[in-house]
């Protein structure tokens, strides 16, 4: 039986806005997800947050912070994820959808408005844990 992986979820929240790309992946095809990726192994949680945005979005990570962790069953795929949410309020660069076989591009949404399905891990971040609170939502 395959055992539980962790996945690093990053959080670029600008002006109450999120960046979020449409998955074309397996797990999760056709949702709303933050970037983000597998943890490798030996990497800190810092090098895999900074690795797996510039891989993805082209935007390199100024400043990391651990937020929380999501526990998921993906039913469907026959997967079992810990998340860990890792918040970038610092970035530079300028924004590439660098995997288009995996995303459908990147887009700005505002946090109280936000699309619909959500991959389930952001899911339970956000509406069963309640994590993204409005100190979050107004984090300018
Ligand atoms: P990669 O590593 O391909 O970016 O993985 P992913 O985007 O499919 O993410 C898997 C872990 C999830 C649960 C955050
Ligand atoms: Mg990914």
């Amino acid at each position: 039986m395959s055992k539980p992986r962790v996945g690093i979820g990053i959080l670029i929240i600008q002006n109450s806005r999120i960046l979020l790309g449409k998955r074309k992946n397996s797990l999760g095809h056709g949702v709303w997800a933050t970037p983000g990726g597998h943890l490798e192994f030996g990497e800190t949680l810092e090098e895999c947050t900074k690795r797996e945005l510039l891989e993805e979005t082209n935007l390199k990570a100024e400043s990391v912070k651990k937020l929380w962790f999501t526990n998921d069953v993906y039913a469907q795929e026959n997967k079992h994820y810990v998340s860990i949410f890792m918040l970038v309020d610092t970035i530079s660069g300028e924004i590439k959808n660098n995997e288009p076989h995996k995303c459908a591009g990147w887009q700005w949404f505002d946090l109280n408005n936000l699309p619909s399905p959500l991959f389930l891990s952001l899911d339970t971040l956000i509406n069963k844990e309640k994590i993204l609170n409005k100190s979050e939502k107004t984090n300018e």
